[in-house]
């Protein structure tokens, strides 16, 4: 069994505005500060979105280059940036995403219903993203949002190999209206799945909206990682708003520590995914 858990906190996102939740970290000070909160608490990976001038979200890789840089520069954290932006977003930029050459970059493994909209990850897209990561050396993080997913990616991998830093972490997606459920029963179908993957896989959980708590407990029970943030949770308990990124980081570290199974550290986190210090 792990003996430390990843605490992977995903800030921002590109579904919810900032108007309507203005503790969301939008500009690149805003995220320097969260990163830096949230690392302190106990984070090791940060999943990031990032906004234009009006808070919108964009791929806009000038400002992805310099997100990487401020990050890189304030915290030690492993930078992950998202490659699946928003469902509008067209293949071109999410595969340019790479470019700023962050740590890590997620790779969705199919399409999925997300809400009332298609968030479209075609086969030939995501060979074309795993295959650019593995020549750049950015470790992806799978994003896994129904069981299915979970056979796409065994088929991924015995086709085109192992990803850059040869070790495998999946992060399942959990209540997304049109994906699985945020249940124990899911997770654990998905964490039986995982073992159809290459020895030494791992794989963190996040679960959207109210689904956040028994995820995280199935998860931290089952062995798994966490991923946290108002990505995917603004509601902290019933009829209550999340203040901040790190009221969320801060509890997920409060159950890893009564699981007994602390924070990984940064430089643990990278060395389990075979990224150079
Ligand atoms: N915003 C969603 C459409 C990812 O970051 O790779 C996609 C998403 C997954 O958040
Ligand atoms: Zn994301």
């Amino acid at each position: 069994m792990t003996t430390t858990t990843l605490i992977t906190v995903a800030p921002t996102g590109a579904e919810s505005s900032k108007a309507d939740v203005p503790a969301l970290p939008v500009t690149i000070d805003e995220l320097v500060v969260t990163a830096k909160e949230c690392e302190a608490l106990g984070a090791a990976v940060i999943h990031v979105h990032i906004r234009d001038d009006e808070a919108r979200p964009t791929l806009d890789i000038g400002r992805l280059r310099a997100t990487v840089a401020a990050l890189r520069e304030s915290t030690d954290l492993v930078v992950q940036l998202s490659s699946g932006g928003a469902v509008t977003d067209p293949e071109a930029a999410r595969l340019a995403v790479l470019d700023a050459a962050p740590d890590m970059a997620s790779c969705t493994m199919g399409t999925v219903n997300f809400g009332d909209d298609v968030f479209l990850n075609r086969w030939e897209f995501i060979v074309d993203l795993h295959t650019r990561m593995q020549e750049r050396g950015v470790v992806p993080e799978y994003e896994i949002f129904d069981l299915g997913h979970l056979t796409a990616l065994q088929r991924l991998l015995g086709k085109y190999g192992l990803p850059a830093g040869g070790h495998v972490h999946v992060d399942f997606v959990m209540g997304v209206p049109g994906g699985m459920p945020g249940t124990t029963e899911a997770l654990v179908a998905c964490r039986q799945a995982v073992r159809d993957l290459p020895e030494g896989t791992t794989f963190s959980a996040t679960g959207v909206g109210r689904t956040t708590i028994p995820v995280m407990l199935a998860a931290l029970s089952t062995g798994g990682h966490l991923r946290v943030g108002m990505e995917d949770t603004l509601t902290y308990a019933k009829g209550r708003p999340v203040d901040s990124n790190m009221q969320l980081v801060a509890r997920a570290v409060g159950f890893a520590r009564l699981a007994e199974r602390p924070p990984m550290t940064a430089a643990a986190a990278r060395e389990l995914f075979g990224i150079p210090a």
